[in-house]
């Protein structure tokens, strides 16, 4: 915490904090709190090097969210039937008794792994997320969650092709000839890249977006190609296949860095372009200019994030991008390669995050996928869950298959327990809610993965009416459990010096940095040496074989096919047939899932610019920005099912339905549907929302997620502009 003298911050006490949402920005923050202990302005720090004095759309209302009059307060209790709403005040101590009671029943009768804690990004933080995700779960013997809902798929992909997740600093992007943003909407979802990328294209970088549809960032881009979804490992193969023949490919930098180029390349020429043409809807001279381009910038940057993957070939089609950049020599070079996630740069000791391996406990009994949580809940998981606990997280709203997870929340027999700022759609169906702290109120510390920082928050006021936070009501439980464990009791102040302390050794760009600097700084550079700073630039890949694996063993080990490829989608555009029956080579049109001109179309229900995922969806203004529930539509397409603009339309398929309305444009590409996500149910036509009909499918890679991997049959609704 510190004083600041400053003309506008008299009398006002200035405390650094950390932005904890799901961003790779992870802004340093300042919070400016009056002498009543109110907080009356947050702002970006102008000394940290990505923040620079800003913030986004979304933060910049954060005391909106923090005195919203919604906030919870205190312990509810359910009155009355599941998924009504109504509730009781009751007291921390009836609350966490009733709890720790209900536990051990349930314990006793069905052994631990029946409970399951559901959580996922509300905050990063190390104390409030990946301790409270852990210490008290693995000591309780509870199920395992597979923390998949994300980037899992993509993950594996990196981490399977070059061995780590390691990226370019964003101030390097000015050294790049080349920028490719592939599947990437850094503008509305990682908006501190855009200045970077800014200064680097007037100083004459040349930026390529690649996504359906038309972001934000394709907006200020030097180009936007638009392929239909999940058709981008064939892009890549096609963009491979220029690059080999006409000879732009770098052959000695592929001898000495890579493995596998012999089972890549019989891979490559079966992606001629006018193949890929027909798969993704480009046209031949599209990819083929995109190929040279490439191949003739030197250095390119490739940019990538977790919006690809979320289809059911994800996994393969991050591996293909990854090993993109060594067809001509990208990694190692300033300005170069892949700008994936920074989140290896440093790991915290996971002994000391999570305890894991403490003779208190048990081996983690099982491991629950999280995507798939209305199936577990509704017979899937055997034995049965009996108890679910959620924080960090709203699934109804977020989680794929909304209906399913509905479902398994509605069961008589199943104990519910809801951690939240507010009465989500999630929180409605809880047998018992608790009050959550937001950011200003607890203390934390963050490790982006978008640059490397530390950014340490110190709690700013005091928490509104009885809000605990995370580890707080998970050391309160530990103590009612009869755990004595002084791993479990630790404040969140020992827990960080605890894990720095232990995760010293094996991080050298720690071994300075101490709980009172961060305390007193709020943020901290990591003190990487200069010749770390361009990753891979020794030329060492932390994979098996110290290469880019384009073969990776370890992928064959998993059951993947070890060269990456493109398969079509689970449901989605097939690949046209070549030519007719004569041998003519006529190009045929991408196939849809039907054949009527009604057919079912793809939908990308990408990230809203003013939210992130369903959080600050209720916040007043931030929902007034993004207006309503939308269906972006091609004029196209709108046309040939009788929908205008404006008008109320009715997406359905197998798994359920929800209404949006209708903006006919060209913000997508024809043929393909988008939908800027996530709304809250509540406050969407028929309280559903675009997960009503996502997929719980997996995804090839990792059990990662597939929500954009979704075939959507639009209708106009015809006398219903009502919600
Ligand atoms: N404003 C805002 N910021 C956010 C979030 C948010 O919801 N809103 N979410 C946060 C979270 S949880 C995450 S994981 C990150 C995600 O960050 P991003 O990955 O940048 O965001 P997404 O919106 O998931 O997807 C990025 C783009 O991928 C495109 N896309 C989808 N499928 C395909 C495909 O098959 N091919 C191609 N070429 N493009 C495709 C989408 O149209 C979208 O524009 O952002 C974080 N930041
Ligand atoms: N259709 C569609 N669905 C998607 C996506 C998409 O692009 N399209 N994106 C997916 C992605 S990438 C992700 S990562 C997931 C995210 O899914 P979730 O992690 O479930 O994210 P949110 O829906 O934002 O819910 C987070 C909740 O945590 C609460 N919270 C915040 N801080 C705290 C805290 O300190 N303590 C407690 N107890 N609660 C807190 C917030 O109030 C919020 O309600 O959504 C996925 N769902
Ligand atoms: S959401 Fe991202 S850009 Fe916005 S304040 Fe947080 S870290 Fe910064
Ligand atoms: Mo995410």
């Amino acid at each position: 915490m510190s004083q600041k003298n400053s003309s506008e911050t008299r009398d006002l006490r200035v405390v650094y904090g950390a932005c904890p949402h799901d961003c790779p920005d992870n802004c340093a923050l300042e919070t400016h709190v009056d002498a009543q202990g109110k907080a009356v302005l947050v702002r970006g720090r102008v000394d940290h090097p990505v923040t620079r004095g800003w913030l986004c759309a979304k933060v910049n209302h954060y005391l909106e969210r923090v005195y919203h009059a919604d906030r919870l307060l205190y312990p509810l209790r359910r009155r009355g039937p599941k998924g009504r709403g109504a509730f009781e005040r009751i007291s921390w101590d009836e609350a966490l008794d009733e709890i720790a009671e209900r536990w051990q029943q349930i314990s006793a009768e069905h052994g631990a792994q029946a409970i399951l804690p559901y959580s996922y990004a509300g905050t990063l933080g190390l104390v409030q997320g990946a301790v409270a995700d852990s210490r008290f779960w693995n000591r309780l013997g509870a199920s395992g969650l597979e923390r998949a809902i994300c980037g899992h798929a993509a993950e594996e992909a990196v981490q399977l092709t070059i061995g780590g997740r390691l990226a370019p600093a964003l101030q390097d992007l000015v050294h790049s000839k080349l920028v490719l943003i592939w599947g990437s909407n850094p503008a509305s979802t990682a908006p501190h890249v855009m200045p970077f990328l800014r200064e680097a294209q007037r100083k004459g970088t040349r930026v390529i977006v690649i996504d359906p549809r038309r972001t934000l960032t394709a907006r200020s881009a030097d180009q936007h190609i638009q392929p239909l979804p999940g058709t981008d490992a064939a892009l890549v193969l096609a963009v491979m296949h220029v690059i080999v023949t006409e000879n732009l490919h770098d052959e000695q930098w592929i001898a000495e860095h890579t493995v596998g180029w012999e089972h890549l390349l019989p891979r490559i020429m079966q992606y001629p372009v006018e193949r890929a043409a027909r798969i993704t809807g480009l046209s031949a001279e599209t990819i083929t200019e995109l190929a040279r381009s490439y191949a003739t910038s030197t250095p390119a940057l490739l940019r990538i994030s977790d919006g690809i993957n979320r289809h059911t070939n994800g996994g393969q089609t991050v591996r293909a991008l990854a090993c993109l950049p060594a067809l001509t020599g990208q990694y190692g070079r300033l300005g170069g390669g892949l700008m994936y996630s920074t989140s290896d740069w440093i790991k915290w000791d996971a002994q000391a995050v999570r305890h894991a391996d403490d003779a208190a406990c048990p081996p983690v009994p099982r491991t629950l996928n999280m995507n798939r949580l209305g199936a577990l809940l509704t017979g899937e998981a055997q034995p049965a869950v009996h108890s679910l606990y959620v924080y960090n997280a709203n699934p109804v709203a977020s989680t794929p298959n909304a209906s399913k997870t509905i479902e398994g929340l509605m069961r008589d027999d199943l104990f519910t327990v809801v951690h939240e700022l507010f009465e989500t759609d999630t929180a409605r169906y809880a047998d018992i809610i608790l009050p959550a702290t937001s950011q200003l109120e607890q203390v934390d510390l963050h490790k982006p993965y978008g640059h490397v920082s530390l950014q340490y928050n110190n709690a700013a006021i005091e928490p509104l009416g009885e809000a605990r936070s995370n580890w707080d009501v998970l050391r309160a439980l530990a103590a009612r459990m009869g755990f004595t464990e002084s791993w479990l009791q630790d404040d969140a102040e020992a827990v960080i010096r605890d894990v720095l302390e232990a995760s010293r050794a094996k991080n050298p760009a720690l071994q300075a940095i101490t709980l009172e600097d961060l305390q007193r700084e709020g943020t901290l550079q990591l003190p990487f040496p200069e010749n770390e700073r361009v990753p891979f630039a020794d030329g060492h890949f932390r994979t098996p074989s110290g290469k880019v694996e384009l073969y990776s063993e370890q992928a064959a080990a998993k059951g993947y096919d070890p060269i990456p490829g493109w398969d079509a989608e689970v449901e989605g555009y097939q690949e046209p047939v070549a030519g007719a029956a004569n041998g003519e080579s006529k190009q045929t049109e991408p196939r849809l899932a039907g054949s009527s001109e009604l057919a079912a179309l793809p939908l990308v229900s990408a990230g809203a610019h003013h939210f992130i995922s369903s959080s600050f969806a209720n916040v007043s203004t931030l929902k007034a920005k993004e207006g309503v529930p939308t269906l972006h539509i091609h004029p196209d397409d709108a046309h040939v099912r009788g929908i205008q603009h404006g008008q109320m339309v009715r997406l359905s398929n197998e798994r359920g339905w929800c209404r949006m309305v209708a903006d006919v444009s060209d913000a997508v590409r024809p043929g393909v549907l988008a939908a800027e996500s996530v709304w809250w149910p509540k406050h969407s036509p028929d309280q559903r929302n675009v997960n009503w009909t996502t997929s719980d499918r997996l995804a090839d890679f990792n059990g990662g997620s597939t929500f954009y991997t979704n075939m959507i049959t639009v209708t106009r609704e015809e006398d219903s502009d009502t919600w």
